[in-house]
């Protein structure tokens, strides 16, 4: 007897999840940034642009996949299709890469929670404290790929899996759902406070003004519009499998397209926040350094390792920022990962037909192991960089390519889809939605691949050693196509969830 499949206690408790799943790093550290750099309150433009065409168009795309076709990504793209069960196979590696380098993440967030109280870094020395103190970092271009292991960055990791890992063996409901319960109005507390504490900072002013000044010439150049597409579907966690696999979990009757407005705007919402709480720190930052918000502005590991050690250093009750950051990003970090786990728990879970615990634990003891081995090394900083610039470039915008182009124009399916959103849902899609996802997504997917794949070849990424470029950025793209094809050939099991879920008629 195969076990029933789970579901969320509600759907609110849905709504909070998909919430907790889109807020993470990538809102934090990576969208002020973004903004700033694209044109500050000009940026506006081109991402409401994305959000609206292609982000929330995607996101019902999504939900609207998993929930007709009740499946983990590969159950409902072969329920679709026999032959599409790649594509979901596809998605579940790109979220094997993801799930091993964001945990590192969270780890350093931890540590830097509990460094933040007590001023660890020594005032001046932030930078030197991160790269040679705490990463122990070494240089792939003389030392190779290390083995040296990094206990103060391996034993938190150790603790975030063993987080998380309790979280996934609880389930849907009373491990992913509730842990968001928990942790989502947490954050948003936190983060408030955060922010009217950061806009308490003498510069805080001339912070806002950099990153609202609109600069509107940024609008004529396509690498703007390419950053707000490239943004918006990390940011969502659309396309790679998470939104397929939280929504097979809702109930048969439920308003998807009116849920995932409010996911998207919610998260739209604090990716905003998030900016004008990190520009009003620099803001302060630029003025007790004596320069411009342009000279300290930046983003990902320098923002957050950095530039925020050094504000928490030099503010006025500069600890309370810390652990109010560092906390911020290890619960969005946390809520997010579980959503990455959980794509490759559930597809495991259908293809075998096993129970919750033993899938988790086959599941995340390995990848725990991988992301130790490569990650709580002194080389940890290069393999990351390289994992995350790849798997963005070349993993979700081609994963995302070749599900519209197939789904839309290969199986025909958009119709089906239509109907299914529009079945109980608030608000109705109809043919823009389909032009959206069948015409205008695959074109500018098609664009922002092919830029990045010029760009990339055109010099060799980030500066590293080419045969290291070609390991952990080129060959693991690859790598993650051939294995989905290699997983879909592999036999359903006899429990399997593949055909026998009495709800999935309809
Ligand atoms: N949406 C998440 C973020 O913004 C990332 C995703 C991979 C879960 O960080």
């Amino acid at each position: 007897q195969t076990p029933r499949r789970e579901a969320f206690g509600s759907r609110n408790v849905f709504i909070l999840s998909a919430i907790g799943s889109a807020v993470g790093l990538g809102n934090i550290w990576r969208f002020p940034y973004v903004a700033y750099e694209g044109g500050g309150g000009a940026f506006l433009i081109p991402y409401l642009c994305a959000l609206l065409t292609a982000g929330i168009p995607l996101l019902f795309f999504d939900y609207a996949i998993g929930h007709r076709f009740r499946g983990s990504a590969p159950l409902a793209f072969r329920r679709m299709h026999r032959a599409a069960e790649p594509l979901g196979w596809w998605q579940v590696l790109i979220c094997v890469v993801i799930a091993v380098y964001y945990a590192v993440i969270i780890a350093w967030a931890a540590m830097y929670t509990w460094f933040s109280a007590q001023l660890t870094w020594g005032p001046g020395n932030e930078n030197d404290f991160f790269f040679t103190d705490f990463l122990r970092s070494a240089d792939v271009a003389e030392v190779g790929v290390s083995t040296d292991f990094v206990p103060q960055v391996g034993i938190p990791l150790v603790v975030v899996w063993l987080v998380v890992i309790g979280i996934m063996a609880l389930g849907v409901k009373r491990g992913i759902g509730r842990a968001n319960m928990i942790l989502m109005p947490l954050l948003t507390v936190m983060f408030a406070i955060l922010v009217v504490q950061s806009l308490f900072l003498p510069g805080a002013a001339e912070g806002l003004d950099a990153f609202f000044a609109p600069n509107w010439e940024a609008l004529a150049d396509p690498a703007v519009w390419a950053s707000a597409y490239g943004h918006i579907f990390f940011s969502l966690s659309v396309a790679f499998g998470i939104m397929v696999t939280y929504s097979s979990y809702l109930k048969r009757k439920t308003d998807l397209t009116g849920s995932g407005l409010v996911v998207a705007f919610a998260n739209s919402g604090f990716e905003i926040l998030a900016g004008i709480g990190v520009f009003a720190a620099l803001g302060f930052m630029a003025q007790a350094q004596g320069t411009d918000v342009a000279g300290v502005a930046t983003s990902g590991i320098g923002l957050a390792f950095i530039a925020f050690p050094t504000i928490v250093s030099q503010a006025a009750g500069g600890s309370i920022i810390g652990v109010l950051f560092f906390g911020a990003l290890v619960f969005a970090g946390i809520t997010s990962l579980i959503s990455i786990l959980e794509v490759i728990v559930a597809a495991l879970q259908d293809k075998l037909g096993w129970g919750r615990i033993r899938t988790t634990l086959t599941v995340s003891i390995p990848l725990a192991v991988i992301s130790m081995a490569l990650f709580s090394t002194t080389t940890a900083i290069s393999v990351l960089d390289t994992a995350d610039a790849f798997v963005n470039a070349f993993g979700i915008m081609a994963v995302a390519l070749v599900a519209v182009i197939v789904v839309a124009w290969f199986l025909h399916k958009l119709p089906t889809l239509t109907d299914h959103l529009n079945r109980r849902s608030s608000f109705p899609v109809g043919r823009l939605w389909k032009i959206l996802i069948g015409v205008l997504a695959p074109l500018v997917l098609g664009y922002l691949l092919v830029t990045g794949l010029i760009e990339k070849i055109s010099e060799p990424y980030g500066g590293y050693p080419s045969w290291f470029v070609a390991v952990f950025g080129w060959g693991m793209v690859i790598a993650l196509v051939i294995i989905a094809f290699l997983l879909s050939a592999l036999p359903w099991g006899r429990r399997s969830h593949a055909k026998d879920d009495p709800e999935y008629d309809d």
